[in-house]
């Protein structure tokens, strides 16, 4: 899609709605009214709608980008492509067919956030598929930011998901070929990758993201990763940008990392520059043991710009923009 002026103002909505029209020239017109009252910041903003994802998910992000065109929100889009991913059984590493924990318990982490800094999320539940939609509806229906275990579950069975097993053949067999050594150790981008991890930016510039996951195989039981804590595994600032990571979810709460990506953002960094400088606060750490681990962000600025950056080779993201659903390979930090 072509370059458009954008306006970040408060009236946008309501001027829009007053004007009529298409998009685009709802914002045209808006443009001219807004700056003739002097309110706004104009931005130059490229390649709206635009989805972006961690790893290999086009499914996903094509179905976060049907919304979208459709004139969806960013919210509803990264939900609605988060839940695409969840009812793939084939991801070991999300919701229904993810690899359970050392004791046999597929336990998710989800979260989700919109353009007004709202936000909830789930962390150990179990027996419910669509994790991202019940943090959804924790930060819709409830006055709090996170349920854990029984509570989500009870919270979802009274909102309607349905319980169901959530751990299918192929995991039962890779969690009891695992037992037979029972070593934990994460391996990088083998067992633990595809995370699912999106942001969308809809027509009217507004980002929302989320994050849903069943965490690290063979972890501790009880173990909560970064994927569900709102400043680790996603953060969102509307009028900055936002920012998702996967990979060992420890290592991301221990810096914080989307929230220090929208930070740097906002204090200029372009996306790609804010996760370089995140990678940079993991793996310069004294005593950093990163060629042991994997940890990979993505992020989105309020211009449309996305950038990506990991520690080790092969995190891949998937961008959806300018009409085309690509999978990008990203830079990453230990090129040794
Ligand atoms: C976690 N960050 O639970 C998640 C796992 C992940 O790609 O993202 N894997 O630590």
């Amino acid at each position: 899609m072509k370059r458009r002026k954008f306006i970040k103002t408060a009236s946008i909505t309501s001027v829009g709605l007053a004007v009529g029209g298409s998009l685009m020239s709802c914002n045209e017109a808006i443009s001219k009214e807004s700056t003739e009252l002097n309110k706004v910041v104009i931005t130059d903003v490229k390649g709206l709608p635009l989805v972006v994802a961690t790893w290999h998910v086009k499914a996903a992000t094509a179905k976060a980008m049907e919304i979208l065109q459709g004139g969806g929100n960013a919210l509803d889009a990264v939900e609605q492509g988060c839940r695409a991913e969840e009812a793939n059984e084939k991801n070991q590493t999300v919701a229904k067919g993810g690899l359970p924990d050392r004791d046999g318990n597929v336990t998710l982490d989800a979260s989700i956030m919109d353009k007004h800094g709202n936000c909830g999320s789930v962390v150990y539940l179990q027996n419910i598929t669509h994790a991202v939609s019940v943090a959804r509806k924790v930060m819709e229906d409830t006055p709090h930011v996170m349920l854990a275990g029984e509570g989500a579950k009870q919270f979802a069975i009274s909102k309607g998901f349905e319980p169901e097993d959530l751990l299918t053949e192929a995991s039962k067999k890779a969690w009891e070929k695992w037992k037979i050594e029972a070593k934990y150790k994460p391996i990088i981008n083998i067992e633990n990758h595809d995370t699912i991890g999106m942001l969308a930016m809809d027509k009217n510039g507004d980002i929302s993201g989320a994050c849903t996951t069943s965490g690290l195989a063979y972890k501790l039981e009880g173990r909560v990763g970064d994927s569900a804590i709102i400043g680790s595994g996603l953060f969102i600032d509307n009028d900055i940008g936002g920012c998702v990571a996967t990979g060992l979810g420890e290592e991301v709460v221990k810096t914080v990392g989307s929230f220090l990506v929208v930070e740097l953002m906002r204090q200029g960094k372009s996306p790609q520059q804010a996760c370089e400088e995140a990678i940079g606060r993991i793996v310069n750490k004294p005593n950093s043991n990163f060629k042991d681990f994997q940890v990979g962000y993505v992020a989105v600025n309020k211009k449309g710009e996305t950038g990506c950056y990991s520690i080790h080779q092969w995190f891949s993201i998937t961008k959806f923009q300018d009409g085309k659903n690509e999978q990008i390979q990203s830079d990453y930090f230990n090129k040794a």
